[in-house]
């Protein structure tokens, strides 16, 4: 089947745009854009690539070698991705080299999302850029777990959901298939050296490549497919991009893609998510949800507790369940409220004419606020034992390294000055100006009114 192309990518220069015109114009209308000049000084770029523009595999077979990675085998799909192998570097090194000088019809072998930044964090490979950097996944991941004490993830964790930064290694021809991202979350990937080309559908197109019970999904857009089972397919228009070395795309949430390595490539990718679309994960979290309470219909009659049965499905098909995702949203929340008390106490004002990094924060609340409010009337959350004990939460070192990275990163995004780190004693003492640190958010409503009240009370200092 041929599938319709109907445009390109915006292509655009990294240097012509500030934040917050990429915020508007890029994160808010959930548009795909190529940009250049982001990369040029990052140690990838010189350590990883030789002169002649291709990887240096010796480089990566010298100093990481010992690594376990996955690798997909292109050529043989498992379900509804590619088979995948598990190896160390050297040994993908070493079939990548003498498949591309005996090409005898091995087949084309992808290293996939290898945790390369939680491996090596004292090699600084690159630095995200700040239009990228307004990442709640991967700073909360940098200090919690996203199923804290629950050993029966704790290996699945550790291996699987250690954080959203990958590296990505293929020769010619190797790709990706079709799919839309993990949480629907945003993706942006950067071409250390190499090219892909990349095929996007736009999301209002998205039910035209799921079979008529919305469960499969087409996996090669360019293989015959089966038009009784996927009937949409051939009305679905695509727009492609050719992403050269260097240049960076970013990849709105909810677009489906397709993508093919057309040199030997190496890439860099992070998943992530905001207030700009946080609905979408919201929304896709429900939608799993419900789907995986379907699923197991049939035995909740003999289920003690059929509720946990489905969470813990939920998490393990998914990687989050409505708990952690509760949970994440208050300890993100409590850590925005902490940094605006610190910036209200500082500048005595908190209003429309405050700093974009404290307009920034107040839009994280409001969005936090309306996706609790959606959560709520869903159903909420029903499990007693869920909570965030406000006293235990300042009592753990894991949340003073969550907010000052966070202070870290809003100051840097919005080229702010950073308040100075605050101590765990400053904590507790802006906490206490707005809650009561006895008190513990045992729901979706109790977060709700917290951050009411800590509104009421930032915006009860205004001059
Ligand atoms: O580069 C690839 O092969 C896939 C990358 C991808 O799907 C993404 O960055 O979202
Ligand atoms: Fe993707």
């Amino acid at each position: 089947m041929r599938i319709e192309i109907i445009g390109q990518i915006e292509k655009i220069n990294g240097k012509d745009v500030s934040y917050g015109d990429f915020a508007e114009r890029y994160l808010a209308k959930n548009q795909p854009v190529v940009i250049s000049d982001f990369t040029e000084d990052w140690r990838a770029r010189e350590d990883w690539v030789n002169e002649n523009g291709r990887p240096n595999l010796h480089f990566f077979a010298t100093h990481f070698g010992k690594s376990r990675v996955q690798v997909a085998d292109c050529d043989i799909r498992e379900y509804t991705d590619q088979k995948r192998l598990e190896m160390s570097v050297t040994e993908f090194v070493e079939q990548w080299t003498d498949n591309s000088i005996e090409n005898k019809g091995n087949s084309v072998l992808y290293l996939k999302d290898w945790h390369f930044v939680k491996e090596y964090p004292d090699y600084t490979a690159y630095k995200t850029p700040a239009l990228f950097s307004d990442d709640w996944l991967n700073i909360y991941l940098d200090s919690y777990q996203m199923h804290e004490d629950r050993d029966n993830f704790q290996k699945y964790d550790q291996i699987s959901c250690s954080d959203y930064r990958f590296v990505y290694m293929g020769g010619k021809g190797s790709w990706t298939p079709l799919h839309a991202d993990v949480f629907r979350s945003y993706s942006w990937s950067a071409n250390v050296c190499g090219k892909k080309r990349w095929l996007f559908l736009l999301p209002s197109q998205s039910h035209l490549v799921y079979d008529r019970y919305m469960k499969n999904c087409v996996y090669n857009i360019f293989e015959e497919v089966n038009e009784t089972k996927f009937p949409g397919l051939k009305k679905t228009t695509w727009l492609e991009c050719i992403q050269e070395p260097g240049e960076i795309i970013f990849v709105p949430s909810g677009w489906h893609h397709q993508v093919y390595n057309l040199e030997d490539t190496i890439s860099i990718n992070h998943n992530w998510l905001n207030a700009y679309n946080l609905s979408w994960v919201w929304d896709l979290l429900w939608k799993d949800y419900k789907d995986t309470e379907e699923s197991i219909e049939d035995i909740r009659d003999i289920c003690d507790d059929f509720e946990a049965i489905c969470q813990r499905n939920l998490a393990a098909n998914t990687g989050m369940n409505l708990n952690d995702f509760f949970i994440f949203m208050s300890r993100f929340s409590l850590g925005n409220m902490v940094l605006l008390q610190s910036y209200s106490d500082k500048h005595k004002t908190l209003n429309s004419c405050s700093s974009a990094m404290a307009k920034n924060m107040l839009l994280n609340l409001s969005t936090i606020q309306k996706i609790m409010m959606m959560m709520i009337s869903a159903g909420g959350i029903t499990a007693k034992e869920v909570y965030l004990d406000l006293q235990e939460t300042l009592d753990g070192p894991q949340f003073l390294r969550f907010v000052r990275d966070m202070g870290r990163t809003y100051a840097m995004i919005h080229k702010e000055e950073e308040d100075q780190a605050l101590s765990s004693e400053e904590l507790l003492q802006k906490l206490s100006s707005f809650a009561d640190p006895k008190m513990q958010i045992c729901s979706p409503k109790d977060l709700v009114e917290m951050i009411n009240h800590h509104n009421t009370f930032t915006s009860y200092l205004l001059p």
